[in-house]
């Protein structure tokens, strides 16, 4: 009798082989820079630049394709000065200003993270992206920090196209339809207030974008809410809005979809915030930990 033909055997093992061809490739696309995942899913290492000097156009390209192809990068041993630190931002677009925190004098565009022994509440304590309250949130952030704890300190990040894969059909469809709120009122007012600063005649950005947002250089769809801005989602009952908003940032924080970096001095990591979301970790109080981040413009979520 003949044998019946069987299909290939379907493993664990051919998926981590396809893996690892993906990251073999995505690392030998490169000329100028290296690139080192560090997960398959999110996360590179970058080597062989140097972001004190001035950069040539490929090697700008390359670090923008390590971006959009790893949706947040590392770089080790870069002691930038402010002035370079925005001239490498500003490769990537406009620097932005933020519409709470002032730079230090002259420097409008930087936004200085520091923490000590006298900090009550750290930036970024809460999975977000970063302000997203804008109607044209960030492209992207670039964060230098110089001061680092013995220990600790890391910051989680999380990618938002593979969250919004994990979805079924159905959830997605249901998603696709609709918007939601991010207004910066509940985080900047509560933060002020926190450290003891009148802003009374602040205004903060409101906006509404797509719950689910398409990645105006890569065209994938991830999910654009976050705990930390997003109030509710438009035009369905609190109630709703609440139980999927829940649901929505417990499965953003699934550690299947993130990648944690430890820190050194000197380390810069460069996230796109329209496909990733971040969360700093504070266990290392009393201790220092500081640095600046420059902020690259970006466009209205679509
Ligand atoms: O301190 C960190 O690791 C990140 C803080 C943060 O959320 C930010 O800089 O956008
Ligand atoms: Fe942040």
């Amino acid at each position: 009798m003949q044998q019946q033909m069987l299909p290939p055997p379907q493993s664990k093992f051919n998926d981590i082989k396809e893996i690892l061809m993906t990251a073999i490739a995505v690392t030998t696309r490169y000329e100028t820079i290296k690139v080192k995942p560090v997960t398959p899913l999110i996360g590179a290492e970058i080597d062989g630049i140097d972001l004190t000097k001035s950069l040539e156009p490929q090697q700008v390209a390359e670090v923008r394709q390590a971006l959009l192809d790893h949706l947040v990068i590392f770089f080790r041993d870069q002691p930038l000065t402010l002035e370079q630190h925005k001239r490498f931002g500003r490769y990537f677009g406009e620097l932005h200003v933020h519409p709470n925190t002032t730079g230090p004098e002259g420097h409008p565009e930087i936004l200085p993270i520091h923490a000590d022994h006298n900090t009550v509440r750290i930036a970024g304590d809460r999975w977000h992206s970063d302000v997203s309250c804008d109607a044209e949130p960030p492209l992207g952030s670039i964060l230098h920090l110089q001061v680092l704890p013995e220990h600790g300190g890391d910051t989680l990040f999380s990618n938002t196209y593979a969250a919004y894969e994990a979805l079924s059909p159905g959830l997605q469809t249901y998603l696709q339809g609709l918007t939601a709120t991010h207004d910066g009122e509940q985080v900047y007012r509560s933060r002020n207030r926190g450290k003891g600063i009148d802003d009374r005649d602040r205004v903060y950005p409101k906006s509404s974008h797509p719950i689910v947002r398409t990645h105006p250089e890569s065209g994938r769809k991830g999910l654009f809410v976050n705990s930390n801005f997003t109030t509710h989602i438009d035009n369905v009952s609190r109630e709703e809005s609440a139980a999927i908003l829940d649901f929505l940032y417990r499965h953003l924080a699934k550690p299947d979809f993130q990648v944690r970096f430890r820190w050194q001095p000197d380390s810069i990591a460069f996230w796109d915030n329209r496909s990733a979301q971040h969360l700093a970790v504070w266990d290392y109080y009393p201790q220092v930990r500081s640095g600046y981040r420059v902020t690259v413009k970006g466009d209205k979520p679509f």
